[in-house]
Formats: C-alpha cells, structure tokens, sequence
C-alpha cells in the first residue's frame, strides 16, 4: 500500500509446496485421532531455521503455539491448493511493526497475552472479555477461505475462530446503531512502526463496517490459523477475516468493536482517500489507481488467477449492496472510495 511505490508482481520468495485442502483436512484427522498435532511443526521448524534476523528466527515466532482445537465447517470448501504455514506467517502486512513484508523480524517484543477485547458503543450489555476466556468459552469453527489483499496477492487459510454475530447479538445492538467500527492495539514500546512520525501515524488502526455486513454469517473472528493460535505476525491473539473484502478491512490485533450511528472513518481512507474506499469490496472490474484487479498472485507457488467478485462469495453478500453506490445516504455520509 506504500504511496507513490509501484508495487512488484513477483516475490523474491523459494517455491514451496502448498497443501491441498484435502490433505489438510486427513492430516487434521489424523492428527485429531492420535493426539499428535505438534507433529505439525517439524517442517516448519526447519523451514525456519534457514530464515533468521540475528538470533530470531521465522520458527521462533512459531514455535509453542498452542494446538486449537475446533470443529471444520464444512459449508466452505476451496477451489485452490491451501497457502503453506511458512508462507503465510513470513509475508505480511502489518504496518504497527513494519512497512515492509518480514514483519516476523519485528515482533519479538509484542505481547499478546493477557490480551482484553472490549465491546461498547450502543449496545445494552458493554462488555470486556479476555481472549482467553473468549477461546475457551466460544465453540471454535475452523473455516477455508481464500484471502486477498488489495496489493493483488492472496492466499487460501484453514482460519479457525467463531462468526462475529455471535459477539455483537450478545451485546445487544439499540436500534440507533448502523455501523462498527474496529480499533487495533497501540503499544509504541513494542510496535517499532508506531514510532514513526511519518504518513501513517495515525495509530491505532481502526477500520468499519455496516451493521449488516458485520452480521454477515462470513464475518469471522479468528483466534488461531492452521490448527493453531495465530503466530503474532498474523494479528495474534484476535483478528478480524472478512473474506470478500480486501485484506486491509480486517483488523489485527483487536481492542475495540463500537456500535456507532454514524459511518466511521478508517484508516487507509483517512490516509489515502482516492484509493482505499470504505466497502473495498474484491472487485476485478474496479481497477486500483495504481494497478489492476484482474488477477492475483497466490503466495508461495506464485501462481496467478483470475480475481473474483467478492472474491467468490457472492451468494453470502451480493444483497448487502443491491443497487446502492458508495455514496447512497442509507450508508451515511463518507468520502467516496
Ligand atoms: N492492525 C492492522 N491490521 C491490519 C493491517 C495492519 O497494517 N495493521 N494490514 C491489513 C492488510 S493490508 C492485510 S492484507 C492483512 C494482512 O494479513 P496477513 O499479514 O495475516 O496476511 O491485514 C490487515 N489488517
Ligand atoms: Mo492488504
């Protein structure tokens, strides 16, 4: 998302074998029946020893991570190989800590345990809960979604968490609210990108959504990814995943959820309005001012595909924006994307 820098279309990165989502799904089995997911990190560990930022290496940042048991939803299924684990926790965007790709060089001082989620606004029941409490109360789904970031990169993630309705029903939303708005950490002592007096201080990250599309069944609270909690690079301990939106739309490493009457502003529309609209849905046909959409880069394998609309999941979320523009005043009165 860097202003005014071309972004590259190939990565710098080895190939490396992506899983297709039925092996995931035997090997979960498989590791479920013997009790053995910690086998799951070998490959990984020596994936990691090969990357290092002086004594830190990529399987430090993954290494006693722990196993996330959940039960697999079965209504989404993939049409595409899995991202391998490695790839997905060393190419990220997380601009609290870097605004470069090797985020996992950055994070080892980040703390995110104990870590509080609050929940206010107009709601009848404010609440504020440990991610603890919320793992092991909620009942953890795993899902397979295709991911896609703005920058035309995507990836396919077994993400496990529990759907974001469940927390705002709970809340009890008053009739006034309309909108949601996220709001991520701020620590500038462990987050050295929050330090910068540059373009993007404007931390913390907060984003929105309508009400509607944050009860949108696809709307998904992630804990963990790959069997496991999240590594820290990934947005540990809490995310938000909204698969047919643009990556930028979920929040890492979330504090806050508001219920608001009003359109919230967001991070990257603040930043660079002309370019990073407040829906952001996956669009092919809505090129970017800077690049097309049309096709996508999958992370690892380097493959390209054609982009989808709303990256595929149009049966779930094409009604939320039946004939409404941007600008419609049912959606408030934001500066247009
Ligand atoms: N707090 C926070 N959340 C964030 C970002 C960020 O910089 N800070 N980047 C966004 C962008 S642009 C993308 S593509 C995804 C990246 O998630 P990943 O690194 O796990 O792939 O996180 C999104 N959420
Ligand atoms: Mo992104």
């Amino acid at each position: 998302m860097k202003k005014l820098k071309a972004q590259k279309t190939r990565l710098p990165l080895p190939r490396e074998e992506a899983t297709p989502p039925e092996v995931w799904l035997n090997r979960r089995r498989f590791i479920k029946a013997a009790g053995l997911a910690g086998l799951g990190m070998t490959p990984l560990l020596a994936a990691g020893r090969a990357m290092a930022a002086g004594d830190f290496t990529l399987a430090d940042t993954m290494s006693g991570l722990a196993p996330l048991p959940s039960r697999l939803d079965q209504d989404f299924t993939l049409d595409r190989p899995l991202t391998a684990r490695t790839q997905t926790a060393r190419y990220n965007n997380f601009y609290e800590f870097s605004t470069g790709k090797k985020v996992w060089e950055h994070v080892r001082r980040f703390q995110t345990s104990p870590w509080h989620l609050e929940i206010s606004g107009l709601i009848k029941k404010p609440l504020t809960i440990s991610v603890r409490d919320l793992i092991t109360e909620q009942e953890l789904e795993e899902r397979l979604y295709r991911f896609r970031c703005v920058e035309a990169w995507a990836m396919a993630v077994p993400w496990i968490g529990f759907p974001l309705s469940r927390l705002l029903e709970a809340a009890q939303p008053l009739a006034s609210a309309r909108y949601v708005r996220f709001g991520s950490f701020l620590n500038r002592s462990q987050a050295p990108g929050q330090n910068k007096a540059d373009t993007y201080n404007l931390w913390p990250y907060f984003e929105g959504l309508t009400l509607p599309e944050a009860m949108n069944p696809l709307s998904f609270l992630v804990v963990g990814m790959y069997g496991h909690e999240l590594p820290k690079q990934s947005g540990a301990p809490l995310r938000l995943i909204l698969p047919w939106k643009y990556g930028y739309k979920g929040a890492k490493s979330l504090t806050k959820i508001e219920l608001v009457a009003k359109r919230p502003a967001t991070f990257w529309n603040t930043l660079i309005p002309h370019e990073y609209g407040f829906f952001s849905n996956v669009n092919p046909h809505k090129p970017h001012p800077r690049w097309s959409q049309a096709s996508e880069r999958m992370l690892g394998s380097g493959v390209r595909r054609p982009t989808l609309l709303y990256n595929g999941y149009q049966k779930y979320v094409k009604h939320l924006y039946r004939g409404l523009r941007e600008s419609d005043p049912r959606f408030g009165f934001g500066r247009k994307g």
